[in-house]
Order: C-alpha cells, then sequence, then structure tokens
C-alpha cells in the first residue's frame, strides 16, 4: 500500500494473524447469497434513509454515486469459513450516507434493505466504523452483479453476510431486530457477527 494517499486501512489488516479463528484463506473470491442476482435499472433506482431520523432521505444512483469517495484496505470473513485478504473498495463511507439525515439519539441500530427483501441487522456503532463504506468498486473495477453492483455494504470487522449487497436503503432503530440469516428459519445467524469472537450463530 502507498502510505501517502488517502487510503482508509482496516485496523484488522494489521494483526499479526489475519486469518480469524476457524477461517481459512481463499485466494478465488467466491460468490454467495440467497435467490437471484438482481438487475439493475439506473433510471429508477433510488437509496431511502428512513425509520429514527428526523427527515426521511432519499437519492437517485447518480446522486449517491456523486457523494464524496473513499478507498477502505480491507479483509472478508464468510461465516462459512473463507476468507479473502487485500480488498481495496471504493464508494462512500456510511459515516458520509449517514450525515444526510438527523439521527434520533434513541437510534441504536439499523437495518439494511437489500433487492429481493433481503435484510441484514447491525449495531449502529458497527455500521459507523471508519473502515465502512457502500461501494461499487473492488480493486480498481466495478464489480460484478453477483458480488453486488450497483452497490453493496461493506462492514470489514463483521462476518461478511452484513455486508449486504444491492442495498437500497437503510432504517434507524431503537431496537435490534433480526435481518434475514438471522432469522431462526433462516439459520439464526448472530446479531452482530464479529469473526475475532466466533460470533457465527445466536
Ligand atoms: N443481498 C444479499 N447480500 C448478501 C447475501 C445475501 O444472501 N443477499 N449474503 C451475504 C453473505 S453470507 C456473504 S459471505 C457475502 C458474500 O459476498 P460475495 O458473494 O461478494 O463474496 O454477501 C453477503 N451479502
Ligand atoms: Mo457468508
Amino acid at each position: 500500500m502507498n502510505e501517502s494517499d488517502s487510503t482508509i486501512i482496516s485496523p484488522d489488516t494489521k494483526r499479526d494473524e489475519r486469518i480469524p479463528p476457524g477461517q481459512v484463506q481463499t485466494k478465488k473470491w467466491p460468490v454467495l447469497h440467497y435467490g437471484s442476482t438482481p438487475s439493475f435499472d439506473r433510471t429508477c433506482w433510488t437509496f431511502h434513509i428512513f425509520g429514527l431520523v428526523e427527515t426521511p432521505w432519499h437519492c437517485s444512483y447518480d446522486e449517491f454515486t456523486a457523494l464524496p469517495k473513499i478507498k477502505v484496505f480491507a479483509d472478508m470473513h464468510c461465516v462459512t469459513r473463507w476468507s479473502t485478504l487485500d480488498n481495496l473498495w471504493e464508494g462512500v463511507s456510511t459515516h458520509e450516507v449517514l450525515s444526510k439525515v438527523k439521527v434520533a439519539a434513541t437510534a441504536k441500530y439499523v437495518m439494511v434493505h437489500c433487492e429481493h427483501g433481503f435484510t441484514t441487522n447491525l449495531p449502529l456503532a458497527d455500521f459507523l466504523d471508519d473502515d465502512c463504506l457502500f461501494a461499487w468498486k473492488q480493486n480498481g473495477v466495478n464489480l460484478d452483479a453477483d458480488h453486488g453492483y450497483p452497490l453493496r455494504l461493506v462492514i470489514p470487522r463483521l462476518y461478511a453476510w452484513k455486508s449486504a449487497k444491492w442495498v437500497r436503503g437503510i432504517e434507524l432503530m431503537a431496537d435490534d431486530k433480526a435481518g434475514f440469516w438471522e432469522e431462526w428459519d433462516h439459520g439464526g445467524y448472530h446479531m452482530r457477527g464479529d469473526p475475532w469472537h466466533d460470533e457465527r450463530f445466536r
């Protein structure tokens, strides 16, 4: 990495042992999701922020991708035990996106809403870590649709199911609520999902 550029380095990439317990490094990048890969129509795509905010906000794809951009160097850990290292993500920080609204003091959790009704929940504090972003590029090129183009969330410090693909909005909540994989019917994945503490299931 060139230390002089403005790339944010995810702190987990600086660990002596970068592979969390029970994980195995893979060099290729697997595709993993429930259901089919959605199609993208730039003219009717919208992104929404709603729930516990003073005034809900929404924007078009062109407006979203015109926001100030960052790069993040990070690793990725799937609960099915593969990990990929050295991903350079490009997009808009979660912090930047959330600055578009006034979040209520009571908001403590985020529900991420995606195409086809997929959801995932996480604490607001984890969502706002400074290595978290909404990305459409990885390692210099646009993501494949299978990997989440036109927009995916990247939360490097939690298991990758929190890094939701095909994101269309976020909801601010006072209380935690299970998303898709977190529901008992879909496996009961952990409400937080810290790979360094083996938080795979609830
Ligand atoms: N919309 C959506 N996003 C999703 C999923 C999903 O089922 N639907 N699966 C998650 C899981 S379990 C993982 S490991 C990562 C995988 O991302 P990749 O397919 O780009 O490797 O996407 C996450 N994002
Ligand atoms: Mo996963």
